[in-house]
């Protein structure tokens, strides 16, 4: 079939694929992970068609719109590395960029690189199927497409499916409903309305405090108190900017050898080796600077209850002096541990409960019972609102990838196989699943790291694959069943070391009625990097290559 090529400098050729394929790679989702996975397969000569379900590109930042969303990793770190060119001319304005930049951001790297003319907009995924005959896969969109391709790769992203809870009544309300995770683009007018926001994570920290100042009265519907360190986010100037320029691929070197793949300063005590001043004096410096280094404050955080409990009451000593109201201070106050659960940052949030038009709402004490045409029923007693926000999440890290029907060899369904909790090999391959990858799986640093280089980590490692096979011949690659189930033991056994698992959250599944509690995420990118690293390099052991 003669189809249209194009280059790294964006000019076309016509080229061929081979044995009836309508395309050499389908990628789902225009986020940075199927932007960045087209174009290196697009350089490598593959025709290459991404669909996406919005019609933008952005992904997590088409669909998050909602006042006050913001990345919580620092912009001149949240980028792409690939293209040095990119990094030098791409300039940030905030120190953590807002929603809207980061869309833009996206939206340049889309043009620069001319991506659009192979990404089908509006067009959503809905099954995709092996075909043991053909060796290639049939992907299904609910358009109506139907193509054939040799390779399949879901870059879906890790919190794209939003979360809305049966909460009874729900659908009889007669004011405006919307999750933060699908917010309408023309906005929501909060302007003298009476606003709940139900869920307290990161979406609602970042929210509240926003609707907040146009709202006539909010409430604040809160199950689970969370923990929050101030962002202290500011300007970026040019000369702050410059200077990391200037030395950008050191920089980002330096980044990824951290566990997190993010630039901190890892203590290199442990937090029990300190006496009170001592550990007082680091967290209220780490406070001051911001943002998620707080927990790298000592090395044993994330790995002992005690260390990790110095944190946590420093943090919940912090809301008591922050929360005018001594009641409303102890019931914002959390007593899980501390970043377990994702920490939340935040602008302003617990300063928002010191505002005259604000309620929490503790759902500890009575839940709620109903949501009725005109309110939310807590406690026997209707709360009436005009705007209910659900701030409730995601069906984090799988719920991308079920939610498309895929079945692979043999026609088993990955639903089927990861009944009991998702397994891979290194996060991206599935056994019985040939020539597919899923970017940032379960079982890859994803979202316990900065997304960008663990993102490029996947594309660059899926990218290679594919040159390796063209030169050596191989039509097919897959997991053994084998280094699966390695690679979950070895997953497990890097969690079971930490304190990580130990809290219920969307890292272990518990956000969703019904979904097996599995700890979803591998911790340590610079260890995963040498993992796959020393995969490719010895010849993709664990991989059967036909
Ligand atoms: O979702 P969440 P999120 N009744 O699952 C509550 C990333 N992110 O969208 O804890 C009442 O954290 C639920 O209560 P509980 C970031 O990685 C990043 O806020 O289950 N409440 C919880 O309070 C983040 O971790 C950024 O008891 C209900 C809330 O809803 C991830 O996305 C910004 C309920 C859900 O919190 C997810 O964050 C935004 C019910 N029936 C998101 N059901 C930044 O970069 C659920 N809840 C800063």
């Amino acid at each position: 079939m003669a189809v249209k090529e194009q280059n790294a400098t964006g000019q076309s050729r016509d080229t061929e694929t081979a044995g009836g394929l309508d395309f050499d790679a389908v990628i789902v989702g225009a986020g940075f992970a199927g932007l960045y996975m087209l174009h290196r397969l697009r350089s490598a000569g593959l025709k290459t068609q991404v669909f996406e379900a919005g019609d933008g590109v952005g992904g997590t930042w088409y669909w998050n719109l909602y006042p006050g969303a913001r990345c919580d990793v620092p912009s001149m770190e949240y980028s792409y590395q690939f293209d040095p060119e990119l990094q030098q001319e791409w300039e940030w304005t905030e120190r953590y960029a807002s929603q809207g930049e980061i869309l833009k951001y996206l939206e340049h790297v889309a043009d620069r690189y001319n991506l659009r003319p192979d990404i089908k907009f509006n067009t959503r995924v809905g099954a995709a199927r092996y075909d043991d005959l053909s060796n290639s896969w049939i992907v299904e969109t609910e358009n109506g497409d139907n193509v054939k391709s040799r390779f399949f790769i879901m870059a879906t992203g890790c919190l794209s499916v939003p979360y809305t809870p049966n909460i009874e009544g729900l659908n009889d309300f007669e004011g405006v409903v919307c999750h933060t995770g699908n917010w309408p683009k023309e906005g929501i007018d909060a302007v003298g309305k009476r606003v709940g926001v139900i869920g307290t994570g990161s979406s609602g920290i970042q929210v509240a405090p926003m609707l907040a100042e146009d709202a006539e009265h909010m409430f604040v519907f809160q199950r689970t108190p969370a923990y929050s360190v101030p962002s202290q986010n500011r300007p970026l100037d040019a000369e702050e900017q410059n200077t990391i320029k200037a030395r950008y691929e050191e920089f980002r070197a330096e980044a990824k050898r951290n566990r997190a793949g993010i630039m901190y300063e890892l203590g290199q005590k442990s937090a029990l080796d300190c006496d009170k001043e001592e550990l007082k004096r680091e967290y209220e410096i780490r406070w001051e600077i911001g943002g998620l280094g707080f927990t790298a404050a000592f090395k044993d955080i994330f790995d002992d209850v005690d260390a990790n409990n110095t944190a946590a009451e420093f943090v919940r000593e912090k809301i008591r002096s922050i929360v005018r109201n001594p009641a409303v201070a102890e019931a914002l106050t959390p007593h899980t541990l501390i970043g377990c659960k994702r920490l939340c940052v935040s602008a302003g949030y617990f300063e928002t409960f010191n505002r005259s038009n604000v309620t929490l709402v503790d759902l500890r004490k009575e839940a709620i019972e109903r949501i009725t045409k005109t309110g939310i029923v807590v406690g026997g007693k209707e709360i009436p609102l005009d705007v209910i926000v659900l701030a409730t999440g995601f069906d984090a890290i799988t719920g991308a990838l079920l939610r498309v029907r895929i079945h692979g060899k043999g026609g088993i369904e990955l639903k089927q196989k990861w009944a009991d909790g998702p397994k891979t090999y290194l996060g991206h391959s599935i056994a019985g699943f040939p020539n597919m990858f899923a970017i940032t799986g379960p079982g890859s640093p994803s979202v316990l790291s900065n997304l960008v280089p663990s993102i490029e980590q996947d594309v660059n490692w899926i990218g290679d694959c594919i040159d390796y096979m063209n030169l050596h011949g191989h039509q097919v690659i897959e997991a053994t069943s084998e280094a699966e189930a390695g690679w979950v033991a070895h997953v497990n056994k890097v969690a079971n070391k930490t304190i990580y698992p130990l809290e219920d959250s969307w890292y272990v599944g518990t956000n969703i009625p019904g979904k097996p509690r599995v700890f979803l995420p591998y911790i340590g990118f610079p260890d995963y990097v040498g993992r796959c690293t020393e995969v490719a390099d010895r010849g993709y052991t664990g991989y059967s290559l036909t």
